[in-house]
């Protein structure tokens, strides 16, 4: 079965960290975000991926090519981004059959989307406490009877995960009306084939949808957690590894540094000497973390380097970001809130009471920066020595 995989948007929730690498492509463990979603349908069966591309269509072209572990590999462009059904219209002219549809910014359990695929058609539903604010999913035993979108009152908590098997006739069907919100949705056409199929629940049991910046975070705390330890790099007799820790052929780990799995030091990544890495960090490749730097649940993207004497915790720093030394990074309130992050214009929950930085590529801290918790730094921003910083810049 082919996997229409959508990964069109840029992901502007997801600024500054979107702002030169589109959302999809963003790092996830060892591999971007969409990666995930399309290792997930493979492992599942699917034979056929197709990508639909829109916002720095190329990026993901380059790195997912013409074959993409051991499947062939589509492209569909669309252009402006209007919507979920929209998106599969731009895919239209490659399906044959019956073909699955997956958010290309949600991780999946590969379980349940083997059940999806196995259930054609179907639909993939995760319970939440609150499903007021998702697609809600009604059911009659194992059969989908009814979608709505944020409804005031939930018929069920069964919230939609973007995850579908459609008939191929569901083709015929993509020319949906315009929202209310001015998009084409694919749950219109879910309603459709509801009208004309028995269609499966099938329940996922873990995922996730990756955004906004701490989703980013918890993607990693995810996707990192399942490594296997693995040791290929230049690690120092003196250094010690606890656990999963992965350091990659080509990265180097020096003199005292003690790095407490699950773990993932990329190639060409260098840590130490006598550094300190914990929680579910990835060091992505040729990141560097200085002399006695602490480095906690974080995520350092390809060339962020953090200066010596410096503590950075549960924070994401973009490609090529530079902390100077003694950089501090607070992430936890004194009256143990949790912390806020503003989306858009609007100041919300992280529903995380440890969160601390964003930082966008290339932005720089003087010495002694500190940081409070729940900043964003735009790219390429900078801070003075012994700046403290509370106000996002
Ligand atoms: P969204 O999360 O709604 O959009 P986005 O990823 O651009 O993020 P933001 O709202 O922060 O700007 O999209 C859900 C998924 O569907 C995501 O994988 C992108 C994809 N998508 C498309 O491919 N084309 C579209 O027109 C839309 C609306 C979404």
């Amino acid at each position: 079965m082919q996997a229409i995989v959508l990964a069109a948007g840029e992901g502007t929730r997801m600024r500054p960290l979107s702002g030169s690498v589109p959302k999809p492509m963003l790092p996830v463990a060892e591999e971007p975000l969409v990666a995930h979603t399309a290792r997930a349908a493979i492992e599942a069966g699917a034979d056929e991926l197709v990508l639909v591309v829109g916002y720095e269509a190329d990026t993901v072209r380059e790195y997912f090519g013409e074959e993409y572990a051991g499947i062939p590999v589509k492209y569909a462009i669309q252009e402006e981004q209007r919507g979920t059904a929209d998106a599969v219209r731009a895919a239209r002219d490659h399906i044959d059959g019956s073909f699955a549809v997956l958010n290309g910014d949600n991780l999946y359990d590969t379980a349940a989307v083997k059940r999806l695929l196995s259930n054609d058609p179907s639909v993939g539903t995760y319970r939440v406490d609150d499903p007021s604010n998702y697609g809600v999913i009604s059911t009659e035993g194992d059969c989908v009877t009814g979608i709505v979108e944020k409804p005031d009152d939930p018929p069920t908590n069964l919230a939609n995960t973007g995850a579908y098997v459609f008939p191929e006739e569901a083709c015929d069907w993509l020319d949906v009306g315009e929202s209310e919100r001015g998009e084409f949705e694919i749950t219109d056409v879910v309603e459709r084939v509801i009208s004309e199929y028995d269609v499966t629940a099938v329940e996922v049991k873990r995922w996730l949808d990756v955004g906004r910046p701490w989703e980013l975070l918890k993607a990693n705390e995810w996707k990192i957690a399942e490594l296997e330890r693995d040791v290929r790099g230049d690690v120092s007799e003196q250094a010690v590894l606890d656990g999963a820790v992965v350091v990659e052929e080509g990265a180097t780990v020096k003199a005292g540094v003690t790095i407490e799995g699950p773990a993932l030091i990329r190639s060409g990544a260098s840590v130490g000497p006598n550094a300190y890495i914990r929680g579910t960090t990835l060091v992505d490749e040729e990141a560097k973390v200085g002399h006695s730097v602490e480095i906690k649940n974080s995520v350092l993207s390809p060339g962020a380097t953090v200066g010596h004497l410096s503590y950075v915790g549960d924070s994401v720093l973009g490609r090529d970001v530079n902390f100077g030394a003694g950089t501090n990074v607070a992430n936890l309130r004194h009256d143990d809130a949790d912390i806020k992050f503003t989306v858009k214009g609007s100041r919300v929950s992280t529903d995380r009471r440890k969160f601390g930085v964003i930082a966008g590529d290339k932005a720089k801290t003087g010495i002694n920066t500190s940081l409070t918790p729940g900043l964003k730094l735009s790219m390429g921003a900078t801070t003075l020595p012994g700046e403290v910083v509370t106000r996002d810049k």
